[in-house]
């Protein structure tokens, strides 16, 4: 199967940057990412590539990676014992998801040609640096959790591969917090289980989900069909050259590579937002 052919190009022709199409589906993905941090275009991969890219992800299962740790704060890093202990760097909940990385997901698989492909690359910017979890499957199997977060990155585009039967749900809080402010009095308010912000996206298989994921907090609520929920995440950066917090990628994805050894103390940063 080309690459060309894993996506409905009739219907999104990302690949004609000069046709109405393309300006059309760049104003509506910009009109809902200002909105609402959030936009989604359905079906935008064909039959074939939604068939092709579940058989990859599903062979692969095994190989997926679970934190023995499963208690977490948003930010995915230690708790902080200067601040009280209902500050949102102290209060930790379940996670139990999986994660598929992208060591996996190598050269020829059909993830890794959508990512890579010049098209794709040049609709959305730059590529995430992280050579663990710039690609990666989020894997939540039946009674499996992702507990609310922020993402490193600014940007990812999600395809779900697998919906659960039951719960699974994607909830997000649009724009939570802001470059310049972690917005912690309105972050306490969602943990503390105010819903007045909440909201939760209708996603269908195939469907290609945009998502501001660093200022937006988001969750994926329990899993509780008898299926695995499967979600193909691609991340974007504004900046090129970002990479993880080690201490994050580790606890998260099982492993480092010599890439986050390398530029601990030198990490490219766009902003001083908590991950
Ligand atoms: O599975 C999802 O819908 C979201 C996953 C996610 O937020 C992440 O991997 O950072
Ligand atoms: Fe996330």
């Amino acid at each position: 199967m080309k690459v060309g052919e894993i996506i409905d190009l009739k219907t999104y022709p990302i690949d004609q940057p000069q046709s109405s199409q393309y300006r059309e589906i760049v104003n509506s993905i910009k009109g809902g990412l200002d909105e609402d941090g959030c936009a989604v275009l359905s079906n935008f991969l064909s039959d074939s590539g939604l068939d092709a890219l579940v058989s990859e992800a599903d062979a692969r299962k095994s190989k997926a990676y679970y934190a023995e740790s499963k208690l977490c704060n948003i930010y995915l890093a230690e708790g902080n014992r200067n601040k009280a202990d209902d500050h949102p760097q102290n209060i930790f909940m379940e996670r139990s998801n999986g994660f598929i990385t992208a060591d996996l997901l190598g050269k020829g698989t059909y993830a890794h040609t959508l990512y890579y492909w010049k098209p794709l690359r040049d609709f959305l910017v730059h590529i995430y640096a992280d050579p663990v979890s710039n690609m990666i499957v989020n894997l939540c199997k039946p009674q499996q959790t992702f507990n609310w977060h922020f993402d490193t990155n600014e940007f990812t585009i999600t395809f779900l591969l697998q919906g659960a039967q039951s719960g699974g749900h994607f909830e997000y809080v649009p724009d939570l917090r802001t470059r310049s402010d972690e917005c912690f009095d309105e972050v306490k308010k969602v943990l503390g289980g105010d819903r007045s912000r909440v909201k939760r996206l209708k996603l269908r298989e195939g469907d290609l989900q945009f998502f501001l994921g660093r200022f937006s907090l988001h969750r994926v609520t329990h899993n509780t069909g008898d299926t695995d929920r499967l979600l193909l995440i691609q991340s974007f950066t504004e900046q090129p050259g970002i990479i993880g917090n080690p201490q994050r990628v580790k606890d998260l994805y099982g492993k480092v590579t010599e890439a986050h050894k390398d530029r601990i103390d030198e990490r490219v940063r766009t902003d001083s937002l908590l991950d």
